[in-house]
């Protein structure tokens, strides 16, 4: 794999922790090990996340064609938006965010709190769209990005999560050999890698970047978007333009795509019980928190797949967490008991 041919703007700490989940491990009964890559504190800038990561590889194109906003585009609870107004804060660029109506749902401060309260704290122009919850190219963004340019500026387009971006897989590719660094000072491989996939480009990275040594069918995704075709097509889309980008030297095809559609539910954006209970349980016996629109579902996922032994035994598994926890504000009916 080739990604030192690419530029990367450092906007991370350096390479993510790897922590044990040596509670929840067992928990579950101890035959599966499970552990955590914390992109959910991956860099200084407004909490980071997984979009930190991927940004690291736009931003060298923003800074060098001499872009002057960037803009972006999510659900009103989006992470992605947030970590795009923090970097384009810490580069000193303008911000335009497009945050659409993508979750049915509304408590009462639901688009004052947590992440889009922090992207108008810092400074980003926040444009509330009434669209409903769609991983694609719209109207609205590219309405932002003709505005801009309208107004005399230069907008850098970067579109949900910022997958369709060419470079929106890189990231993840790179977090792959990040993992395989740490796996040598660990003395041991992980066996599973779980991951939670909406618009695509994070499993996308990881299935291109771990198929440098045949894992990545040990890349389950899976899917919050409850709408799990467009995910996987995506995903398969973006994972074989990262592969030849990086030269991996082989396709990725279909069956490189594992995609559990279990845990997604009810809808974008709205947790099940399953969900629930998972990050209720997460927190309580390790003091991590996750989310109910993404990482709460892979960490459903992760502990159904543990209960249900579709792990075989002795198993390491590395849960990514990839952030999203300031959305926790915006629910917080849901947990008004605890
Ligand atoms: C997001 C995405 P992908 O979109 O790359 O599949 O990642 C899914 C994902 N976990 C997983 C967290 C915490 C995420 O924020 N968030 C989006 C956003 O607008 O924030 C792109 C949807």
């Amino acid at each position: 794999m080739n990604l030192g041919k690419f530029k990367r703007y450092p906007l991370t700490f350096g390479p993510s922790p790897i922590t044990p989940l040596k509670r929840l491990s067992e928990h579950l009964g101890g035959k599966v090990e499970l552990y955590a890559k914390r992109e959910d504190c991956n860099s200084g800038l407004a909490f980071g996340g997984n979009k930190t990561r991927k940004l690291e590889y736009l931003i060298p194109e923003a800074i060098e064609g001499g872009y002057d906003t960037l803009v972006s585009i999510g659900g009103i609870q989006s992470n992605q938006t947030r970590q795009v107004a923090a970097v384009a804060a810490h580069l000193g660029m303008k911000c335009v965010l497009v945050q659409e109506n993508w979750v049915n749902y509304s408590d009462a401060v639901y688009d004052r709190v947590g992440n889009i309260e922090m992207s108008r704290i810092m400074g980003a122009d926040v444009r509330l769209d009434s669209a409903g919850f769609d991983i694609g190219i719209r109207p609205s963004w590219e309405n932002a990005l003709a505005d801009v340019q309208a107004k005399g500026g230069k907008p850098y387009p970067i579109p949900a999560g910022c997958s369709e971006h060419p470079y929106g897989g890189l990231g993840f590719a790179r977090f792959a050999d990040e993992v395989r660094q740490q796996e040598e000072q660990l003395g041991f491989k992980f066996d599973y890698i779980v991951v939670c996939s909406v618009t695509g480009s994070t499993q996308a990275g990881m299935i291109a970047g771990f198929a440098v040594d045949g894992r990545a069918q040990r890349v389950i995704g899976i899917d919050a978007s409850a709408k799990p075709q467009q995910t996987r097509e995506q995903i398969l889309r973006i994972a074989r333009h990262t592969a030849e980008l990086v030269e991996l030297g082989r396709e990725i095809n279909d069956a490189d795509v594992v995609l559990d559609t279990r845990f997604g539910g009810p809808e974008y954006g709205l947790p099940s019980d399953g969900t629930l209970q998972a990050i209720r349980l997460c927190a309580r016996l390790e003091g991590v928190l996750t989310d109910p629109v993404y990482e709460g579902k892979s960490m459903h996922g992760m502990i159904e797949m543990v209960r249900n032994n579709e792990f075989p035994e002795g198993s390491r598994v590395l849960y990514a967490h990839l952030g999203g926890v300031p959305a926790i504000n915006a629910y917080s009916f849901l947990f008004k008991d605890g």
